[in-house]
């Protein structure tokens, strides 16, 4: 399944589409794959034989992708990702195929039930958060569009990590998610490719022209393991070409023959380390050394892969912007573009400009994020001792730049000095979002807001230099995974509403917004989340032994734990909850029950944010337990979550909290999702917020905090947290009993970084907040007693949140920035 070139002739069918052609594969399965009889299989054993026949039914429809795509020879989008974060495969590729009811049926006459066999697929966590699952929600909607697309990753071996609580503080696991078999792909190591790392580079006279190669000092093999990328039942599968890195037989024979045994399989292991495990730095790169591996790993890969294996074998490579666009996923594979300038000016020879001007129409780069310390640079020293001929061209694309931009503006050297890919200061280094910026066609941000900062903040010089290059691309979710997937009772209710078509055209969604005046629907619609949260509640007592209390509000704060994202502002809002509660300032039976749920990992090095964590668990043991509170706050943080959590959870959440200081999230995805499953927003002018807000109205979300702008003026008037502290005294009491050790057995020692931390420092300005959130909470609390009005809400956010289906986004990228076509059936 990797070679595109070739396409045989000989038919491939899939399985008969009913209970008895289910029956019969899934059978055979068992037997001749898994070699068990029903009698002696364990779930793991049917659930491998179950995941092997879904797939026999998409075998077909992605033979006959690939040869449709060869034939038509169309342009195809490469996605470059360091992450994807895909979850759980078997429900997609059901409903993908239409297959889940007959699966059931099919199952249950044998005396199995999917939901058991479901729970046995670990999801695999090959990405971090945000980034990676925009990366796997853009792959589903290429698919279901028919437009070529081949994501391209690495097959971390150890995903991200797996979060264990001990005692409420964070305690990572491996994520050891291929051990019980990985049916979903499949591996070519015929068609692995050398990468080759380190050395150095000597010129030489090539006929009377100087050249210049690379001597590299070691190597190391990308296998591809490709796994099926369905569209919506459309008789469409796109690849997901994954690399794990292996150890190159001559480099092993090498070290055997010497009979350093016990030397050649340590090298095999240090190979392998590249792809071995995830970073799980979100946001924060560390800088170390495997990770540039890593990054240069998958990209040399991808680009050999696409040049070697995917074009004709005729192909000439002066036509590659007509046939290809690498999509750089923030900069993580920005060593991309070095690597194919270095293809085509060392290895085929061609002219440096020549090279250039192909290489600027290859590539174009989306940026996500708006933090400093989250904008990637690799000091000069450890690149070139890694890479040292993409050195060299780095250098030289920067000095030819410089020279047009000094052209452009003679005597400015201060702006050459801040436009430069090379970095000089604390230490000289090549700034990995300038040469994507160069280098790219295009450059988008991924919220109009974060587009607009993108340009003005980040990277002023380039928008002014290049202002057409620069574009906004909003990004958003696949309705097939976090509407028809993940909510089955919601997807059915719209489907009676507005037909089936909205799941490939989510815009149809404007057609329910009628019903949210029809009290009859309102009640169907309480319905669904009424059942949306039993579900919710019988998945976290089996998990984690949690009990939901029944009746309350379900607010929802899960995404990664990060202090710009502010989940210390939920705390603090929570705390002085409960202080006013047990202080009898507030009458717990005069407020709506809340549940207050958390999900979120912390970097295992992020100390502030694993103290945050241990601080959520802690109030939530205190608040949870006493009696004063009479359940009107329930604290309740389940550990590791991930895609498969977060499918269960949003469908049943009332609140959605997206509360970070304006400014600092590019866009967030998880905004998206609650809106679209009927949960109401509370949160600040920030991000997709922004678009969310305008779209569903104001009325319909509750907006606080300061705006961007806003944000600018304190912070520059010298920003002093400890005001905030001294004048609000619902904000004083709450820390202060932060401060006293109630949350930690009277020992005021435990969360004292945290109160220090917000007193002193603040710099995503919790305490400037805080009031304003308190009152947008009271707004919350008002509105849902109102039943009637909140399900009018909810129902009304759903309706008009189809522009955030990532087929949308699709369809912005293929205008703005790839070009790119549906290749449809002949
Ligand atoms: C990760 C590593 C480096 C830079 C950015 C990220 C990242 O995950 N960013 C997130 O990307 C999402 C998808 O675009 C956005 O929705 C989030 O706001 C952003 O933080």
């Amino acid at each position: 399944m990797t070679e595109n070139r070739a396409n045989g002739t000989a038919p491939v069918t899939a399985p008969q589409h009913s209970v008895e052609g289910f029956v019969k594969e899934f059978l055979r399965e068992l037997h001749f794959g898994q070699g068990v009889t029903l009698a002696r299989a364990s779930d793991n054993d049917q659930y491998l034989a179950l995941a092997r026949t879904v797939r026999e039914y998409l075998m077909a429809r992605w033979l006959e992708t690939l040869r449709r795509q060869f034939d038509a020879q169309a342009k195809s989008v490469a996605y470059l990702s360091a992450e994807y974060l895909l979850g759980r495969q078997l429900d997609n590729a059901l409903i993908a195929t239409d297959l889940t009811e007959i699966v059931e049926e099919g199952l249950a006459s044998l005396g199995i039930d999917l939901a058991t066999l479901r729970e046995q697929e670990v999801e695999p966590g090959l990405g971090n958060g945000g980034l990676g699952r925009l990366a796997a929600c853009f792959v589903d909607s290429l698919a279901t569009m028919s437009v070529p697309c081949i994501g391209y990753g690495i097959r971390y071996e150890y995903g991200i990590f797996r979060q264990t609580f001990v005692d409420g503080w964070q305690v990572e696991q491996p994520d050891t998610w291929l051990s019980l078999g990985a049916p979903w792909e499949f591996p070519h190591p015929e068609h692995s490719v050398p990468v080759h790392f380190g050395g150095h580079t000597e010129t030489y006279d090539d006929g009377g022209v100087e050249r210049t190669r690379w001597v590299p000092a070691w190597d190391v093999l990308g296998v591809p393991y490709n796994y099926m990328v369905p569209g919506y039942q459309n008789g469409r599968v796109n690849t997901l070409r994954l690399w794990s890195a292996r150890a190159t037989k001559a480099f092993d024979l090498q070290i055997f023959n010497s009979g350093e045994y016990v030397d050649a399989v340590r090298a095999q292991t240090f190979a392998e380390n590249i792809s071995k495990v995830l970073y799980p730095e979100d946001s924060t790169p560390q800088g170390k050394e495997l990770r540039l591996q890593q990054q240069y790993f998958f990209v040399a890969c991808s680009i050999r892969d696409f040049v070697e294996n995917v074009l004709p074998e005729d192909f000439d490579l002066h036509d590659l912007p007509e046939r290809i666009i690498f999509q750089l996923n923030d900069t993580h594979p920005v060593i991309a573009v070095p690597e194919l300038m270095r293809i085509l000016v060392d290895e085929k020879k061609w002219d440096w400009d020549e090279a250039w001007a192909v290489t600027q129409k290859c590539f174009a780069y989306t940026c996500h994020t708006l933090l400093p310390e989250a904008l990637e640079v690799w000091p000069v020293e450890l690149l070139g001792r890694l890479l040292p001929r993409h050195l060299e061209i780095i250098y030289r694309i920067n000095d030819d730049f410089l020279a047009e931009v000094a052209q452009r503006f003679p005597g400015d050297e201060l702006r050459l000095r801040r436009m430069s890919i090379i970095a000089e200061h604390p230490e000289r280094s090549v700034r990995m979002a300038y040469l994507a910026t160069v280098a790219g066609a295009k450059v988008n941000g991924v919220a109009e807001l974060h587009s607009q900062l993108l340009r003005d903040k980040v990277l002023p010089d380039f928008s002014e230099y290049w202002p057409d290059k620069f574009t906004n691309v909003t990004n958003g979710v696949t309705p097939r995974r976090f509407v028809r997937l993940a909510n089955p009772a919601l997807s059915e209710l719209i489907t009676d509403a507005v037909g089936p078509g909205w799941v490939t055209d989510l815009e149809r969604l404007r057609e329910m917004e009628p019903l949210a005046d029809d009290a009859e629907f309102r009640e169907r619609f309480r319905a669904v989340k009424a059942h949306n949260k039993d579900r919710l509640n019988a998945l976290l007592q089996r998990r984690d032994g949690i009990t939901l209390p029944a009746d309350a509000m379900l607010d929802v704060m899960v995404k990664r734990l990060h202090e710009y994202k502010r989940q210390t502002l939920k705390v603090l809002h929570i705390v002085s909850q409960y202080e006013r509660i047990v202080s009898g300032e507030l009458d717990p039976t005069s407020i709506p029950r809340r549940v207050f749920a958390f999900g979120a990992k912390a970097a295992p090095g992020y100390k502030m944010a694993k103290q945050i964590i241990g601080l959520i668990n802690h109030v939530g043991a205190v608040v949870n337990t006493d009696p004063r509170v009479q359940g009107a706050l329930t604290v309740v943080f389940p550990p590791n979550y991930n895609v498969t959590l977060a499918e269960t959870l949003i469908p049943a959440a009332d609140l959605s909290e997206q509360i970070s200081l304006a400014g600092k999230e590019a866009s967030g995805t998880g905004n998206m999702k609650f809106a679209l499953n009927g949960a109401l927003t509370i949160g600040t002018d920030d991000g997709a917020n922004v678009e969310i807000r305008q779209l569903v109205g104001d009325d319909h979300f509750f907006l606080f905090g300061l705006l961007e702008p806003q944000v600018e003026q304190v912070v520059a008037a010298g920003y002093e947290p400890s005001r905030y502290y001294e004048e609000n005294r619902t904000l004083r009491r709450a820390i202060d009993l932060i401060a006293s050790g109630a949350f930690a057995n009277g020992d005021r020692k435990v969360f004292e970084p945290i109160v220090s931390n917000l007193l002193h420092e603040d710099r995503f300005l919790v305490l400037a907040d805080f009031q304003s959130y308190v009152e947008a909470q009271e707004r919350v609390d008002a509105a849902y007693l109102d039943t009637e009005g909140w399900t009018r809400s909810a129902i009304l956010n759903v309706a008009r949140s189809g522009f955030f289906s990532s087929d949308r986004s699709m369809w912005d990228y293929i205008d703005r920035i790839w070009h790119a076509q549906p290749v449809v059936a002949r």
